[in-house]
């Protein structure tokens, strides 16, 4: 009897215990600064709350967030571009507590380039190679008032990749003629490109696919080719930091204990496979459609239920 009744209280107290820890842990998302991302982190939340759990949408940093992926101040970090942010993934992953929950099926590109009104036109012959970069004439035409007479590059926030692209200008030798300004934010770049649109002056803006841009007439610069090790965080030299970026994958990441801690939302995760359609349209949903990040998400789910209710089992 005695036996039975400590029997039952041991169980009774697991499922409390498991109930409560459950309850009193959300799912902590991270929230970047660019549209995709925020609006994916907005449909992984939604969904997870189907799946009964709650969620917390955590201001973060790019490079920083896979430490605290690692560490589980945050549960998971979904959108892992290769060319930026493999680094300090596999860095975490190497100190352990962090996993590669999968990849999805698209293949990623982040990169500088221009929107095809500046080909039509004809602003800077012989784009898009990088060589056309060279002429003064071409640098001159993307000034602008912040530039000191010199192109204008507008890289994304300088937390995205610090250096890269002021020493990609250094090991082409086009400093002298080009210039890099850090936006502040993603939103920044849009603007830039109605700004330079509506004044009829060129624009080379940092940019990246998936993004609504890929349906919207964006071409990229073609710089030299990517290999391991040209860029100088890789251990490359000024002589070698010249190189494109690399195509690459989009990775989702997690905490190691994600799995056993929130088991049906890390099924979920690990099946979701975003297409690039699909990364563009939580793109465009908010950047052109006017909506709330969460109203994206919401508006992406019922578009995709069937896929997601896949994904959900
Ligand atoms: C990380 N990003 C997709 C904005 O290049």
């Amino acid at each position: 009897m005695l036996k039975n009744l400590t029997k039952i209280v041991a169980i009774l107290s697991v499922l409390v215990l498991s109930t409560v820890s459950k309850a009193a842990d959300p799912i902590r998302i991270p929230v970047l600064n660019w549209s995709s991302q925020i609006v994916m982190a907005n449909v992984l939340g939604q969904v997870f709350e189907e799946l009964g759990y709650s969620v917390e949408l955590v201001p973060a940093e790019s490079a920083s967030r896979y430490e605290a992926v690692r560490i589980g101040d945050l549960h998971i970090a979904h959108e892992t571009w290769e060319s930026t942010m493999a680094l300090p993934f596999y860095e975490a992953m190497d100190k352990g507590g962090l996993i590669d929950a999968g990849t999805h099926d698209l293949i990623t590109f982040e990169e500088m380039g221009f929107p095809n009104w500046i080909l039509d036109e004809n602003l800077c012959p012989g784009l898009p190679s990088w060589e056309a970069l060279k002429s003064p004439d071409c640098a001159a035409a993307f000034a602008t008032a912040d530039s000191g007479g010199k192109g204008r590059w507008l890289e994304g926030p300088i937390e995205w990749h610090g250096d890269v692209m002021p020493n990609r200008l250094k090991g082409l030798g086009l400093d002298d003629l080009w210039t890099v300004k850090f936006a502040g934010s993603a939103d920044a770049l849009w603007t830039e490109l109605k700004a330079a649109k509506a004044e009829g002056r060129g624009t080379v803006i940092f940019n990246w696919s998936p993004n609504f841009t890929d349906a919207s007439g964006f071409t990229f610069i073609d710089f030299p080719p990517y290999y391991e090790g040209c860029r100088i965080e890789n251990g490359g030299t000024v002589e070698t930091t010249g190189c494109g970026s690399p195509k690459g994958w989009l990775k989702k990441a997690a905490h190691i204990k994600f799995p056993m801690t929130h088991p049906s939302a890390y099924k979920f995760y690990t099946k979701a496979n975003f297409t690039a359609p699909m990364i563009g349209l939580m793109a465009d949903m908010y950047d052109n459609q006017g909506m709330t990040h969460a109203e994206a998400a919401t508006a992406f789910i019922a578009e995709y239920r069937d896929t997601v209710d896949l994904w959900k089992n």
